[in-house]
């Protein structure tokens, strides 16, 4: 395998302006005709014409209706004796494809009984020969032939034109879609499937039909996604000004799917975990991920359909933009300050245990990558998660409004094509001449072109005799693969500074009048270091830096202990004060892992007190605070992961760092105990179900609650709590209540855990989802000496577990894998069955293969005996001769 380099990029040598495509669909040989009109681009000097293919039998190849040469050069068809000039030129090609046998559930496939398609990145090659490449943008009509009986429903992107019956049993539908599109949009859906239907009219006044297609018998778990559906074209038209620019609209669920959805033009393809819900079978969580995924898959309509991206380097051009764009609906959605706040804690947290990472690991890549072997492995964090804190940088940086100018430019210079993500970051800039942005626009984009994550150091000092107040900013960033210097970036600090009796203070930078004074503002560090001196600081200030995570680094700064509890209790910015109380747990997490074994052997002192007297006070406070959210008072509750902690240390033993956190775990479980019992009094009825924030936030509140008293009870030996807890899985009304009561059971290792168990999947054997979810709870289990992976490998060959579907792999094998103090073992069986899964995966899979393989990124951390345990299984992955590019380039670059 090759590496593709962005600085390669040559535009197309020849354009290619309609496609009629024709399927005879047939799970066990498909045959498609595929006629267009291409034509030479007259900006690139003359070439044969190379069609990618993958994995297709060619059966004929016409040129303007007549017979003509071509050749194979590997995947490529190449016709080099095309007709000169400019004149189109008719090309058809008839090949077949085994969509049945199509395991890689890239271009056509069949999933229980139905066809459907996955383009992106480069499947549509593995449908037909064609310009596999997103710059080649085309008008498609499809015509789709099956049998009537076994598949019903024939969908493709557009507009439904012709529909009717032929010999045989079959019959046909014909789509045209009105708007040019790269092949990776092209879709195609053909079953028994059915929908829920909507029509809506437009703010503009256009009729529009919004259609959910999904199994017959899951028709009535998809209001939500409906609902999700009508919200965001709501939302895209009110905020950006951006309609649906089609009469008909349909999301489609299928239960075998790589990821999580996918934006075709006008027909979305869903993972059915982002479509079905109700309240029996679906979490909160589940509900707010349907909002999300639904309003992503929206939202690319324009960012990403209509304005496409140049090359696959330009991926988060797309992604990161839409990303920002789901992730703002979503906290609009959310509605109050506070729920705005969880929303961006909860991302942040996403982006800090994954995509940092990502940044120091072996895959660390810019935002905007400069090469790769197989581009399936660059749909990352960093693309998406990162990508999407670059544009959020720029929306601070103009200002709400400011950006929303900008998209507008954006649109009208480039609607309709292929561009950059320096096109992107131009017209945000062009159209705020006046903003920072603009001013700094060349060094911002090093955002897109340097890896790694800057770390941002403050020091403070304070002159009571001058009552100033001097804030030293600077930044550093560790050199990544292929990068070993890097320029400063450019990073706006939103800030305050409060007393030590919590008041915020007038924020007055040396030089200002007393007029520009606000409690809360940006500072832009662009240079190595800088200084800002705040004039009339009355008294020693606390400084609450990076507000609402305004820049996607890593803070540095000597805060006391007093200092954080002060922003914990104090601080106006909600964000700030989570993050306080993250500080202070990592603090006193880290303090024990690295104290000599003897001085904090908390295997041998379960009740070890490593979270000091005044942090738990402070957590009471919060936790019996009456103005808090209870989503929020649960996050700041929540103890950092055990890979977040991991991820500081320099050398990592990650059975210490388990046990640490559990030994902090149990402390809050008992010493809070009382807090507990009084939370789950005041929560735990939370009334008629409705998935909204306020309530969704009780219900997981009474959640860790009756996780904590279990935990506590298991300790004391008490049964009240999880015979309450075992009571609660057989009744709730919800699944949320359900699954956090069975969670509860597993986590505090009760005996009943098992009888719960077994409840729970005679009750839900029939629906594949909750399913996952049975398995998922096993594979994240507290790891009690070891019992973990035997659990895990007995499940394997539980009849309902399928390893070729990928929901419930990952379900299983992937939450095993991410259960650090599970997998982590001084045995290496971890790692063996680890290394055994990602061969046996890339088998069918190579793309969910090398997912799996992403989990030894950071093994060179690994203290012995792991390292060399970790080691040993990754050369056993690499020795192994067939494997895929997908698997191959992320083990190379782990091992390297
Ligand atoms: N743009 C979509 C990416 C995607 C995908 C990529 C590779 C292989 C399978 C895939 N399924 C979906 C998803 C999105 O970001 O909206
Ligand atoms: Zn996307």
């Amino acid at each position: 395998a090759t590496a593709v380099y962005r600085a390669d990029y040559q535009a197309p040598a020849w354009w290619i302006d309609t496609v009629e495509l024709t399927f005879d669909l047939d799970p066990a040989k498909t045959r498609v005709l595929n006629r267009m009109r291409v034509r030479r681009n007259p900006d690139v000097p003359a070439q044969a014409l190379r069609l990618d293919g993958d994995e297709l039998n060619l059966a004929r190849v016409m040129v303007n209706g007549g017979g003509t040469s071509f050749k194979m050069e590997g995947d490529q068809l190449v016709l080099e004796n095309l007709p000169e000039g400019d004149a189109p030129v008719e090309l058809e090609i008839f090949t077949t494809c085994a969509p049945a046998k199509n395991t890689k559930l890239m271009g056509l496939y069949v999933s229980e009984d139905t066809f459907f398609t996955q383009c992106e990145a480069e499947g549509f090659r593995r449908i037909t020969y064609f310009l596999d490449r997103p710059d080649v943008m085309a008008m498609y009509t499809v015509t789709l032939r099956a049998s009537k009986a076994q598949y019903p429903v024939l969908l493709s992107n557009g507009n439904l034109v012709e529909s009717g019956d032929l010999e045989d049993g079959r019959h046909f539908a014909k789509w045209v879609d009105p708007h040019k599109k790269p092949c990776y949009l092209f879709a195609l859906v053909a079953g028994k499937l059915v929908a829920r239907e909507q029509h809506i009219k437009s703010r503009a006044g256009n009729e529009h039909l919004l259609q959910v297609y999904v199994r017959p018998g899951d028709l009535e778990k998809t209001e939500h996604a409906m609902n999700s559906l009508m919200h965001s074209i709501a939302w895209d038209e009110a905020r950006f000004g951006l309609s649906l620019d089609l009469e008909r609209f349909m999301i489609v669920a299928t239960s075998d799917f790589n990821m999580g959805a996918m934006e075709n033009k006008g027909l979305n393809i869903f993972n059915t975990k982002y479509v079905l819900a109700n309240q029996a079978t679906a979490t909160d969580t589940d509900y707010f991920n349907i909002e999300s995924v639904v309003g992503h898959e929206y939202f690319h309509n324009w960012t990403g359909d209509r304005v496409t991206c140049r090359d696959w380097f330009q991926l988060s051009l797309k992604e990161g933009l839409t990303v920002f764009r789901d992730q703002e609906f979503s906290m609009d959605m959310a509605g109050s300050a506070s729920a705005r706040a969880v929303k961006r804690i909860d991302d942040v947290r996403v982006l800090r245990t994954v995509q940092f990472p990502e940044d120091a690991g072996p895959m660390a890549h810019p935002v905007r990558p400069d090469s790769y072997i197989e581009i399936n492995n660059f749909y990352t964090v960093t693309i998406y998660e990162k990508g999407a804190e670059v544009v959020r940088m720029q929306h601070n940086l103009v200002g709400r409004e400011g950006f929303a100018r900008g998209m507008k430019l954006y649109f009208e210079r480039h609607d309709g094509h292929a561009v950059t993500c320096d096109d992107f970051s131009q017209a945000i800039a062009d159209a705020n001449p006046d903003s920072p942005l603009a001013q700094h626009l060349p060094q911002f984009r090093r955002w897109y072109s340097q890896a790694g994550t800057p770390v941002l150091k403050a020091v403070g000092l304070y002159d009571a005799a001058a009552q100033t107040y001097t804030l030293t900013l600077s930044q550093r960033c560790a050199p990544t693969v292929g990068q070993p210097e890097k320029l400063p970036f450019v990073i706006p600090v939103q800030m305050g500074l409060i007393s030590a009796s919590g008041q915020e203070i007038a924020l007055r930078l040396q030089g200002e009048d007393t007029a520009q004074a606000a409690k809360s503002r940006m500072l832009v560090l662009a240079e190595a270091e800088q200084r800002f001196v705040f004039t009339n600081v009355t008294e020693a200030p606390v400084p609450s830096l990076l507000r609402s995570f305004s820049a996607p680094v890593v803070l540095e700064c000597d805060f006391s202990d007093a200092e954080l509890l002060t922003l914990l209790a104090h601080d106006s910015d909600p964000f700030n004060q989570w993050e306080a109380s993250q500080r202070l747990g990592l603090r006193y997490a880290l303090k024990a892992i690295t104290a000599p074994a003897d001085a904090a052997d908390t295997d041998s002192q379960p009740g070890a007190q490593l979270l000091p007297a005044a942090f738990m006070q402070a957590l009471r406070e919060v936790l019996g605070n009456d103005k808090l959210d209870a989503a929020f008072k649960d996050l700041v509750l929540t103890l950092p992961s055990e890979s977040y902690i991991a991820e500081q240390l320099a050398e990592v033993d990650p059975q210490r760092v388990h046990a640490v956190r559990e030994a902090m775990q149990l402390q809050l479980a008992t010493a809070l105990q009382a807090d507990w019992e009084a939370l789950w009094l005041a929560h735990s009825d939370t009334g008629a179900y409705r998935p909204d924030h306020v309530s969704a936030g009780r219900r997981a509140l009474a959640g860790r609650a009756l996780t904590m008293l279990c935990l506590a009870s298991a300790q004391s030996g008490d049964t009240v709590w999880p015979g309450k807890a075992y009571q609660r899985c057989k009744d709730a009304g919800n699944m949320t209540d359900r699954s956090s009561a069975l969670s509860a059971l597993i986590y505090s290792a009760s005996p009943l855990a098992a009888q719960a168990l077994q409840r729970f999947h005679a009750l839900f054997q029939q629906d594949a989802l909750v399913l996952d979810k049975w398995f998922a709870l096993q594979g994240s289990a507290c790891d009690r000496g070891g019992n973990v992976l035997p659990a895990v490998k007995t499940l394997m060959k539980h009849p309902d577990f399928q390893i070729k579907n990928p929901n419930r792999a990952r379900s299983l094998i992937f939450s095993f894998c991410n259960n650090p103090g599970a997998f982590h073992r001084t045995d290496a069986a971890g790692y063996v069955f680890w290394a055994d899964r990602v061969i046996e995966i890339d088998g069918f899979n190579p793309q969910v293969a090398a997912r799996l393989a992403r989990v030894m990124d950071r093994w060179k951390k690994l203290a012995e005996p792991y390292r060399t345990a970790a080691q040993a299984a990754i050369e056993r992955v690499a020795a192994k001769p067939n494997l895929s590019n997908d698997v191959r380039e992320v083990i190379t670059r782990a091992l390297a």
